[in-house]
């Protein structure tokens, strides 16, 4: 479900998807499969064309003040790739400054505890679960499978890759990207703008702007922070 205004109003409420890749797909179907909201337009950068699933494909930001006056009040950046957490800022501050809202989407089968909290504009796709006590922050893509553990904080604007585990009480920094499948142990503090390969086993606290890779995990470029 995406938390919205009461659903019971009936009518799902428009919403605008930034990006027309692999991940604003994904987003379109956990959108269509909660009903809250209906997709009526998504934004590219210009390059595609056409529609998808019979939804627009609009090129360009220029039509998000088109779009807003048309009465579309709620979008979501639909853009995920690795590195881009700049252009994720840079058009989340775009669409706030339209007055547009940022509500959470997440999948009808993720899993969400009473008392876990997901921030604006975060994302948990498909069978993602969250448990007691965690906090998703702002923008946060918690993707396909992975897994934040009680009492565990996510920093804004991070993502966590298909399959990847935060396990209990741990603290991870805004914008950083845990790879699919890695795993951060009980209580470990990963810094903002840290970056942890695929697979890897972190077990120890990582320094701000971080690279860290291997099972047992270690940095493979350090920060100055
Ligand atoms: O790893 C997984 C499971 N998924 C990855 C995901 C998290 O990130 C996926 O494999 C890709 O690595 C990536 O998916 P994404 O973000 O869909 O990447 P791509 O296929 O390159 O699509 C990027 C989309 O953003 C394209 O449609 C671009 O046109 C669009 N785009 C880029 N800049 C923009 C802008 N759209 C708007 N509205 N404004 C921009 O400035």
């Amino acid at each position: 479900m995406t938390m919205s205004p009461n659903p019971s109003i009936g009518e799902a409420l428009p919403m605008i998807v930034l990006g027309a890749g692999g991940h604003a797909r994904s987003v379109v179907d956990s959108i269509q499969r909660a009903a809250d909201y209906r997709v009526v337009a998504m934004v590219g950068a210009g390059s595609e064309e056409g529609s998808y699933r019979g939804i627009p494909i609009l090129s360009g930001d220029e039509c998000l003040v088109r779009l807003k006056e048309r009465g579309v009040s709620a979008a979501h950046v639909g853009i995920g790739y690795l590195g881009e957490g700049a252009l994720r800022r840079k058009l989340v501050g775009q669409l706030l400054g339209l007055g547009f809202e940022l509500p959470p989407v997440v999948d009808p089968t993720a899993i969400l505890a009473e008392d876990a909290s997901v921030g604006a504009g975060a994302f948990l796709g498909k069978r993602a679960v969250v448990n007691v006590g965690a906090c998703i922050g702002a923008q946060c893509i918690i993707n396909t499978a992975a897994v934040v553990e009680h009492d565990s904080t996510i920093g804004e604007f991070s993502h966590l890759a298909p399959g990847a585990v935060v396990c209990g009480g741990c603290r991870i920094g805004a914008d950083s990207f845990i790879g699919a499948h890695a795993t951060i142990i009980h209580s470990v503090s990963v810094g903002r703008g840290c970056t942890v390969g695929a697979g890897s086993v972190v077990l120890d606290d990582v320094r701000p702007e971080t690279t860290i890779a291997g099972v047992p995990a270690h940095a493979i470029e350090t920060g100055s922070a």
